[in-house]
């Protein structure tokens, strides 16, 4: 299936006035995995592509009391994982994929479990390189590993 382009539309930072260009982002593979009771964070997963280039400033989701875009970074041999300073980087064209062992989601402070085959709300907030922000609302299949098809996220603008 061909990732359906998401046409972002809302303007947060200019109220009133309708962007001039509206910013795509691509998002396919969208996922979260799913939790065993009494875990309190758990990760989500996506492929992203922007063709005018963009960041992914901020996330998230009544499911968790915070979202948080991290990375895992390999220091003195030990793998952890922090926040991405200044949200992650879109370059134009190039697709950024967020997969266990590198880019994610954090979902933190969980309400409750995520149960498997179950959904979550997901909105992830955009940024332009002129600073306009643009949100998207996502619907995520939870599973234990990525959708057997390359499926691609409700969302609407
Ligand atoms: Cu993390």
């Amino acid at each position: 299936m061909k990732p359906v382009s998401i046409v972002v539309s809302a303007c947060l930072a200019f109220g009133l006035y309708a962007p001039l260009l509206a910013q795509t982002v691509d998002i396919s593979g969208a996922w979260a995995r799913a939790t065993v009771p009494g875990q309190r964070a758990t990760g989500a997963f996506m492929r992203l592509t922007s063709k005018e280039g963009a960041r992914l400033v901020a996330a998230s989701t009544p499911a968790a009391g915070l979202a948080e875009v991290h990375e895992m970074k390999l220091e003195e041999g030990v793998m952890r994982m922090r926040a991405v300073p200044g949200g992650l980087e879109l370059p134009p064209g190039r697709m950024v994929e967020l997969k266990p062992g590198g880019y994610h989601l954090m979902l933190l402070d969980l309400k409750q479990p995520l149960a498997k085959d179950g959904t979550i709300a997901l909105t992830l907030v955009f940024q332009d390189a002129k600073g306009h922000e643009t949100r998207t609302e996502l619907k995520l299949p939870v599973g234990m590993q990525p959708p057997p098809v390359d499926a691609v996220v409700s969302a609407k603008p």
